[in-house]
């Protein structure tokens, strides 16, 4: 999965794809890198950031999705926790809800049920604006594992079948670095149902403690995450660098250890 943030603010490519065809020519070639999947991503999550309009999120979604969908045959995803933004995006040809609040907002289960497409359930610790603050859990792994189980069965209860399902532990979400590291040792341990896991590690702070490098100079850290995360048992890695990842996976691959 390739991530196209369509945010002025972004950690690592804020701004870059405000303009309608940059942005277009940047989720073409994260198709052409070897991505099966584009996430679109109009509203900030990145720890300290402020909530997002709808009015504005869907300004910087729509127009993106509307022009993309005939252009692409990728599975296209996008990031966003409104359910009127899902619906509108289920109507543009969408196919995968990834939603960080795991379709916790009021209606956003109806919305995701309704539209028919995959969603991508994600546990996270409080809020974006704080969430880093003071992260705490008595049992990271167990707490993570119980969060995701009620979502799933919230899912099944609102009519969303296990096909239509992905998990994921929310690297970064209210997480201190010994909880991410704590997360990604035991990633497989997370399976609910056989359901996949996606992992979303791609320049996150926790590389960045790990390397000393800034948001962009941290390709080599992330490749590294994404190929332990596949290694332990990731099906989807959410990252910014697709063709870096996409050689270290084949590598992987070759060797039998991508599970
Ligand atoms: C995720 O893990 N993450 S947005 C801070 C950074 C760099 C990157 C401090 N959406 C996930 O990518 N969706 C985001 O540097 C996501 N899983 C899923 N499913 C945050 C992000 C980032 C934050």
């Amino acid at each position: 999965m390739g991530v196209l943030n369509l945010t002025p603010d972004s950690f690592s490519d804020g701004g870059r794809y405000l303009e309608p065809d940059p942005a277009l020519a940047r989720a073409l070639a994260i198709e052409a890198e070897g991505a099966a999947i584009i996430d679109l991503g109009g509203e900030s999550t990145r720890p300290g950031a402020a909530p997002v309009p709808l009015e504005e999120e869907l300004r910087r979604v729509l127009p993106l999705l509307q022009r993309l969908r005939p252009r692409t045959e990728a599975i296209l995803s996008v990031d966003t926790s409104k359910p009127e933004l899902m619906r509108a995006a289920a109507a543009a040809g969408v196919d995968l809800i990834n939603d960080v609040y795991a379709l916790r907002a009021p209606g956003a289960l109806e919305a995701a049920a309704e539209s028919g497409c995959a969603v991508c359930l994600m546990h996270m610790q409080g809020e974006p604006r704080t969430m880093q603050h003071a992260p705490h859990y008595d049992d990271v792994l167990a707490e993570v594992c119980a969060f995701l189980r009620e979502r799933v069965e919230a899912c099944r209860a609102a009519g969303i079948a296990d096909e239509r399902i992905v998990l994921d532990p929310g690297f970064g979400f209210g997480k201190t670095l010994e909880h991410n590291l704590t997360l990604l040792r035991h990633l497989g341990e997370l399976r609910i149902g056989g359901l996949p896991i996606l992992a979303g590690l791609s320049r996150k702070s926790m590389i960045g403690t790990l390397t000393g490098k800034l948001s962009e100079e941290r390709v080599y850290g992330s490749v590294a995450a994404a190929l332990i995360a596949a290694q332990n048992g990731a099906r989807i890695l959410r990252v910014h660098d697709v063709a870096a990842t996409v050689d270290a996976l084949k590598v992987l691959e070759a060797v039998g250890g991508s599970g």
